[in-house]
């Protein structure tokens, strides 16, 4: 039987169990990257963990979520990091040099490599042919001291991709075609790998906005071929040096096929609220815009920026419209200013942007009261552009600068026959001074930490019994930022105390009191949840913050994988209902215990939920695999890893 090429990869670095679908597995990981957000928090268990040393080929530690810099948490967080990367041997990537996903994919990204970055949009860098994933922090903590990262076994689903994309039609249509079809959940263990003739039709940057994206269809990761377009686009970068062919076998397997022929896509959006909302550009045109921002992770390559210039070249954004624009890298930048793009983006009135997250995070930029915002980026859960109210549309450069001109959400093939023609660069404007490289420090510094790093809590082992109460009741779809805003409160990353006081803020804002009172009554709290809860972002603090408030289980219908895995690290058990129809057992504020928890976790056997509350007795699956039985009986990660050591 053939192979496709995430199991080639996956079998390259298989280091334990057995690649068979469904399998937990152990890989070795060639590359890590951390952003400082998420940052923080990963070196602060790297140094927990007793770790003195980066074993891993390339550990990144990039500055570009929390760069706004009000009051001094952000700058000692950077001061804290660089200290970190020039003492442990990982190349540090200052603030303002760029968004890491799209720096990793200029810089470092080598097909057939494996990745695991604390961000759920390290997937990006498969457009460049490498299996990259989103992980905790922790987990990347561990891979950066040369462990193994542990994942189930994924299903391969192909996206077959034939023909060429017509006019005005542009990779992000293609990300949101498939996000029509997979929706935001029930995608947990699958791997979308590209493949088909279509594949020589896009450039790794188009590629990349595709592999970003695929993060909101919760996959492990998204992967396309490493081909001539790959090569090219490395040695323009130069680095045609690191450069391997990768291809399926002709007659490799998948669990699925999607065929997409491109020629046949249009214009798509996400409407309000969710990256799985998907809507015809047609569908919405005419509706009045106020703001439009270009850039993020997904769509701030100089390919998608050059198009942006075009388009805009020579004319004036609407009077009512505010346009801004954040590059992704110094590199495009650089290049747009030396080809004179810039002034085409300038003359029309843009606000440039830092190139880092900013607009996308919600640290800046959030819209008025209830306006329309229409993004380039990947994401537009309620509230997450920082103003509750604000209807965010996910799109295209194509339609957000067409769209910018008008004051209304325009159709930009309406703006004419041909496309407008990118090609790539024959070489890149390669400038790496805002990467600190480990061999350039020659003194080992100490490591700096100002009075916003605090020590990463650890949970007590698992106790005997769990005896509590279901602090929270939610619904579907909780994403992460339900769980753990970021946006203003993002500067607390690594004050998890002060962090802790938000969680659930805009879904409950009494949260975090009831389930501190809870907590010191010496009680547990206990979540309880519908499907696909913990969508979205990586961040563990979804997780360890809940943890600090004394949540000792999440009961949901069904949880996705980074936030499962996360829970596991931070010792909260996570639980299934057996029957999702027991879902309207529980109320919030009802009294709920296991009295074997421990033994029941330790031997594998079922775990019965007692609601005293209302008498019933509920069954959950808590269908772990041996280490993760350990690492819950041992309170998370940090106590395993130790007890291991
Ligand atoms: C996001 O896009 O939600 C983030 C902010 O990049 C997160 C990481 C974080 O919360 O720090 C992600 O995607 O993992
Ligand atoms: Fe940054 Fe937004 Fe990308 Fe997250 S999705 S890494 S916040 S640009």
């Amino acid at each position: 039987m053939g192979k496709n090429i995430t199991y080639k990869i996956l079998e390259a670095h298989l280091v334990s169990g057995t690649l068979e679908a469904g399998n937990e597995i152990g890989i070795r990981i060639d590359q890590t990257l951390t952003q400082d957000a998420t940052g923080t928090m990963a070196f602060l268990q790297f140094e927990a963990m007793g770790l003195d040393r980066v074993k891993n080929e390339l550990a990144v530690s990039y500055i570009d979520h929390n760069t706004v810099q009000i009051g001094f948490e952000n700058a000692d967080d950077h001061r804290y990091l660089q200290s970190a990367a020039a003492r442990f041997g990982a190349v540090f990537s200052k603030p303002g040099n760029g968004i890491c996903h799209q720096l990793h994919v200029e810089r470092f990204g080598i097909p057939c490599k494996t990745l695991l970055g604390s961000d759920s949009h390290t997937p990006t860098d498969g457009g460049i042919g490498a299996l990259a994933m989103g992980a905790g922090g922790i987990d990347v903590a561990v891979a950066m001291g040369g462990g193994p990262f542990y994942l189930t076994a994924p299903k391969v689903i192909k996206i077959h991709l034939e023909g060429a994309l017509p006019p005005w039609v542009a990779a992000k249509d293609v990300i949101l075609k498939v996000l029509e079809r997979y929706s935001t959940k029930g995608n947990v263990s699958c791997i979308f790998e590209y493949g088909g003739p279509g594949v020589a039709s896009l450039d790794v940057p188009e590629r990349a906005t595709i592999t970003n994206m695929g993060a909101e269809c919760g996959v492990t990761t998204s992967l396309f071929p490493s081909d001539e377009r790959t090569k090219q686009f490395m040695e323009a970068q130069d680095r045609g040096g690191d450069w391997v062919e990768l291809k399926a076998d002709d007659d490799a397997e998948y669990d699925d096929i999607f065929t997409i022929d491109l020629a046949t896509l249009e214009p798509l959006t996400a409407a309000p609220h969710s990256p799985g909302n998907i809507k015809r550009i047609v569908d919405v045109a005419g509706l009045k815009v106020n703001q439009v921002l270009i850039g993020s992770c997904t769509n701030s390559s100089l390919r998608d920026l050059k198009t942006v210039a075009a388009i805009l070249r020579g004319k004036t954004t609407h009077p009512s419209v505010t346009l801004g624009v954040a590059h992704g890298s110094r590199q495009v930048m650089r290049m747009l200013a030396k080809d004179g793009d810039l002034a085409d983006i300038i003359g029309a009135g843009a606000r440039l942007l830092e190139n880092a997250c900013g607009f996308c995070i919600g640290n800046s930029m959030s819209p008025g009261s209830g306006e329309v915002s229409l993004r380039t980026s990947n994401r537009n859960f309620e509230g997450r552009s920082g103003t509750r109210d604000a209807q965010v549309y996910l799109v295209s450069p194509e339609v957000a600068a067409a769209s910018a001109l008008a004051g209304e959400v325009v159709d930009p093939r309406t703006l004419g026959e041909s496309a407008i023609e990118i090609p790539t660069p024959d070489r890149y404007d390669i400038e790496d001074s805002m990467f600190v490289f480990p061999e350039s420090v020659t003194d080992a510094p100490d490591i700096e930490r100002g009075p916003n790093i605090g020590a990463p809590p650890i949970a007590d082992p698992l106790g005997e019994t769990l005896g509590g109460v279901a602090v929270i009741k939610v619904g579907d779809n909780i994403t992460t930022d339900h769980i753990m805003p970021a946006g203003a409160r993002l500067k607390y990353r690594s004050n998890v105390p002060t962090y802790s006081t938000f969680v659930f803020e805009m879904t409950d804002p009494d949260f975090a009191t009831r389930a501190a009172a809870t907590r010191d009554q010496g009680l547990h709290n206990v979540i309880v949840a519908g499907q696909s809860y913990g969508q979205g972002s990586s961040r563990e603090h979804a997780a360890l913050c809940p943890m600090y408030l004394g949540v000792k289980a999440v009961i949901a219908q069904s949880i996705e994988r980074i936030h499962e895995a996360n829970l596991i690290n931070f010792g909260i058990v996570p639980m299934l209902f057996s029957d999702a129809a027991d879902y309207d057992k529980v109320a919030q504020g009802d009294a709920l215990s296991v009295p074997n928890l421990r033994e029941a976790i330790a031997v594998g056997s079922p775990v019965v939920v007692r609601n005293e509350t209302q008498g019933v007795a509920i069954p959950v699956q808590t269908d772990f695999t041996d280490r993760q039985r350990h690492i819950l009986l041992a309170g998370g990660l940090l106590n395993y890893t130790k007890e291991q050591s």
